[in-house]
């Protein structure tokens, strides 16, 4: 499904004639200093690519991530519940919006990176891939997902790139809302019957490592990383990211009286964070290539979703050409 060979990609490198050296000097001091780089500024063609690519396939995250909670709004089990899992969505929804604005300051249109998703050539997180069984499900992708996705948009507010960054501050209140959320659901049910609590558990086993993907691939194996840091896109390494993410959430899961199913996790003192188990690498690059559970009725939504929208698509283009001309005269 994806065009890309895992493990094997090269760095980014610029393509077509070199660069000009005095500039690039200028950019690279700029980016040194943390200033923030905008539409309108000069910048190396592989950090506009890097960039587009990386914004590009956070924005369809955003807008794959709908579907697996978009399921459950018909069945949430209380109308406050139902409130706020459609408040939840509707955020994914914006997110995805705002990062498909912030990418398009890049030069490449919505329409492009919609083409690219529906055809497989963009990727999208794999955590997205995986059903929603019950509702502890809903309650465990605020609680790990959401967790997940802060403790990895938090640092970005800090990107190098202008509109990327201050897209990820609203994004980040949202998100932050969406965890604590997702972690008052699950008490409630970790504090609940024992049907419940074995919902919860059940939940929690299932989306445990699918989290710790979402980080991205180990440091070592990471094509991207190395230079995503030296231009400040990224501002810590996946692997970073995955032993915050771990030490934060091992403690909440045992606030909950929850199970971390890792029979590898133990606390190190030395490093002051936890040891924890191999994440099954070959799942990951299994999903990422579009093998993963639910990748084909994901990705079969998604395309229904913009094909029954054509109408409303061309009602706002007619409307916005009466507007100018109407304007004109
Ligand atoms: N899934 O060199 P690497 C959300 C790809 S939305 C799929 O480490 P990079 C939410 C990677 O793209 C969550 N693919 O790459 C929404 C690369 O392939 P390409 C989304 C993955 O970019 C709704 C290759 O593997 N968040 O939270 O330096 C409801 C090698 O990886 C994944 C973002 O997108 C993966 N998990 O680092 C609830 C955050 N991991 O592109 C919640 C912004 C890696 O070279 N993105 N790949 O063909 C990032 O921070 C970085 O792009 C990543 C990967 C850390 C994800």
């Amino acid at each position: 499904m994806y065009t890309t060979e895992l493990g094997k990609q090269p760095n980014v490198k610029p393509i077509g004639p070199a660069e000009d050296p005095a500039l690039l000097e200028a950019f690279e001091a700029r980016v040194a200093a943390d200033e923030f780089i905008e539409p309108k500024d000069w910048m190396p063609e592989a950090y506009r690519r890097t960039l587009v690519r990386q914004i590009s396939q956070h924005a369809h995250s955003e807008i794959v991530g709908m579907l697996p909670e978009g399921n459950w709004i018909t069945r949430a089990p209380s109308l406050r519940r139902k409130q706020i899992l459609l408040a939840k969505v509707q955020d994914e929804a914006g997110h995805g919006l705002y990062l498909y604005c912030a990418a398009e300051t890049l030069g490449t249109s919505r329409e492009e990176m919609i083409e690219a998703l529906h055809s497989g050539k963009a990727k999208y997180s794999t955590i997205f891939n995986y059903p929603t069984l019950t509702w502890a499900d809903i309650a465990a992708i605020g609680w790990l997902v959401d967790g997940a996705a802060i403790m990895n948009q938090v640092p970005l507010q800090r990107t190098s790139y202008g509109p990327y960054a201050r897209a990820m501050v609203r994004v980040c209140k949202e998100e932050s809302f969406h965890q604590r959320q997702g972690y008052e659901a699950m008490t409630e049910l970790a504090n609940g019957t024992a049907a419940q609590k074995r919902m919860a558990q059940d939940a929690f086993n299932r989306w445990w490592w699918p989290s710790l993907m979402m980080f991205g691939p180990p440091d070592e194996n990471s094509p991207n990383t190395a230079q995503s840091m030296r231009w400040r896109i990224k501002r810590d390494t996946n692997d970073e990211l995955r032993q915050k993410f771990v030490d934060i959430t091992v403690p909440q899961a045992e606030y909950l009286g929850l199970t971390v199913p890792d029979s590898a996790l133990k606390w190190n003192d030395d490093k002051g964070g936890y040891d924890f188990g191999e994440v099954d690498w070959d799942e990951f690059y299994a999903v990422v290539r579009g093998e993963g559970p639910v990748a084909r009725e994901r990705m079969t939504a998604r395309r229904e979703a913009w094909e029954q929208g054509a109408w409303v698509r061309e009602a706002a283009a007619a409307h916005e050409a009466k507007r100018r001309k109407r304007a004109a005269a």
